[in-house]
């Protein structure tokens, strides 16, 4: 029986395949930078040009589908989730990596595509039926005591120097539970995928975007994990923030140990 969202996926791969040979190249000249919203709100032409590959592409074969896009956003299209099949869309996400060629990645939320070109590692992952790492099957760590965790989080400079100082009084609380651990890699996309594959126990984040989480958030969940919103509550694509653990138990204790900033929405914003 024809499959039409495992068609969708197996175009994605191929394209995907061919934005990481754009980006992996574009990484051998120089890269011209610029700023979006605020000096650390970077774009470069490889994030545009990554993300109309993707859109082109994908349009040409699924011409009604519609699209939420870093770039696009940015340039004034809607952001908004409509019960129209939706590709959510983050170039390069981690493009302060980029920049600084700081390693790096992409992708439901019927499936989820990250791709982290530099190592050459493609996490996918379809709605029931598992999450993989260039094929081979990938599992969360099941870990459940967050004193034996490493945990992820990224720290981001955020306007406000109230959200700042809860973003870090945030970090004091989980350090002192203690936890093992705290990294920052860079990049929301590939937190999710490392949690999914068992090389972290948890990763949170407010204030990022549905482009940065809804691939990595597709391959976390087939993998086992659990995905919440950092009040505790259900997640929200949209809603900008969100927690994921490798167990229930680790995801309740960071929504315990956290204080929320006002962050908007990404439908409202
Ligand atoms: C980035 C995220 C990263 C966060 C950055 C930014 P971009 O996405 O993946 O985790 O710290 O502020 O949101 O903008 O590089 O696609």
């Amino acid at each position: 029986m024809s499959d039409p969202w495992q068609e969708c996926m197996d175009h994605c791969v191929e394209v995907t395949n061919k934005a990481g040979q754009m980006i992996r190249e574009a990484l051998q000249k120089d890269i011209a930078v610029m700023q979006k919203s605020s000096p650390v709100d970077l774009v470069t032409e490889t994030d545009q040009k990554v993300e109309q590959l993707i859109i082109s592409s994908i349009k040409e074969k699924y011409p009604a589908h519609s699209f939420i896009g870093e770039e696009s956003v940015a340039a004034g299209a809607p952001s908004v989730l409509t019960d129209n099949p939706t590709w959510i869309i983050d170039p390069i996400d981690g493009t302060t990596n980029f920049v600084h060629r700081y390693c790096l990645s992409r992708g439901f939320i019927e499936f989820g595509i990250v791709y982290s070109c530099i190592e050459d590692k493609m996490y996918t992952a379809r709605k029931g039926k598992g999450a993989f790492c260039n094929g081979d099957p990938i599992k969360v760590s099941g870990q459940e005591d967050i004193s034996q965790s490493m945990v992820l989080t990224e720290m981001n400079f955020h306007k406000d120097p109230g959200h700042f100082k809860t973003m870090m009084a945030n970090i004091e609380n989980i350090l002192t539970i203690p936890v093992h651990g705290i990294r920052s890699p860079g990049s929301a996309a590939v937190n999710m995928c490392l949690v999914a594959c068992g090389a972290a126990d948890a990763y949170y984040h407010m204030g990022i975007h549905c482009w940065d989480m809804a691939g990595g958030a597709a391959v976390v969940t087939e993998a086992g994990g659990v995905i919440m919103d950092t009040s505790g509550g259900p997640f929200d694509l949209m809603s900008r923030r969100l927690i994921v653990a490798s167990s229930r138990a680790i995801a309740q204790r960071v929504a315990k140990e956290i204080t929320e900033f006002p962050v908007g929405r990404d439908d409202t914003d």
